[in-house]
């Protein structure tokens, strides 16, 4: 029984195999101009690459590179100035963002978080969509930047992990964030870091009150909230409880 089934199943894989192969002879002889390595519609970047994105949550083609790119305007002959719109980051990269060719112009950082692929998906949210001309890559350590333990939070004050920050631990328990350890917290928070082990539950309103959002780190990865707006508790959030995920999320 199972020699009937398999056979036409490994005739259709070398009958596959012949058919994707048709589609993979290559060009002859491009001439190669560019020295930057490039891949091509990657599907995402290793961990001391980044990978780029012609649209929004990483549609349209895209490109990976591990090595700087002065002007965009020709890598490996395609014109990608101001066309970049979503990011995905290895875990040791730090990409910096230049508004014009030769590192000129504006710059942003964006850094990886030393465990796994950070993902950008909207650089609209940044004020970078379709803007960047040229950038460095470089490492996680050279442009700094906080991440999480995996026991930890990271609250910012502005999207994009970027303003103050303050750190939260498990079972830290903040009732009123108008008064958290001498500071005013209180609608504020913008973005958030939550570590890999904790759930983090949070409110809207002081002494756990008011509408609740409950959030857990990912398994391997620190879990990247941007963008409260997207989250609907944009300068909000008021109360916050935080727990290992062993224990399961904070209750009421
Ligand atoms: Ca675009
Ligand atoms: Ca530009
Ligand atoms: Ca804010
Ligand atoms: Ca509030």
């Amino acid at each position: 029984m199972k020699k009937n089934v398999l056979i036409p199943g490994i005739m259709v894989m070398i009958v596959g195999l012949f058919v994707a192969g048709t589609f993979i002879v290559p060009a002859e002889n491009p001439v190669q101009k560019a020295p930057v390595p490039v891949t091509v519609a990657s599907p995402g970047p290793g961990d001391d690459e980044a990978t780029f994105y012609e649209n929004t949550n990483y549609g349209g083609t895209s490109f990976t590179v591990s090595a700087d790119v002065s002007d965009m305007r020709n890598i490996s002959g395609v014109n990608w100035n101001d066309k970049v719109s979503s990011i995905k980051l290895g875990k040791n990269v730090c990409v910096k963002a230049f508004q014009d060719i030769n590192y000129g112009g504006g710059a942003w950082w964006f850094t990886g978080n030393g465990l796994c692929v950070r993902n950008i998906p909207n650089l609209v949210d940044f004020g970078w969509n379709d803007k960047m001309s040229s950038f460095r890559i470089t490492t996680k350590e050279d442009c700094g930047g906080a991440e999480p333990g995996e026991n930890e939070v990271i609250f910012y004050e502005h999207k994009n992990f970027q303003g103050s920050s303050k750190i939260a631990s498990v079972d830290n328990d903040v009732p009123d964030m108008r008064y958290w350890d001498g500071a005013n917290w209180n609608d504020k928070v913008s973005s958030i870091k939550i570590g890999t082990n904790v759930c983090l539950t949070f409110w809207i309103d002081i002494n756990y009150k008011g509408g609740k959002t409950e959030i857990s780190g990912n398994q391997d990865c620190i879990n990247d909230l941007l963008n409260l707006v997207n989250n609907g508790v944009n300068d909000k959030i008021s109360s916050f409880k935080i727990r290992s995920k062993e224990i399961g999320c904070a209750k009421q």
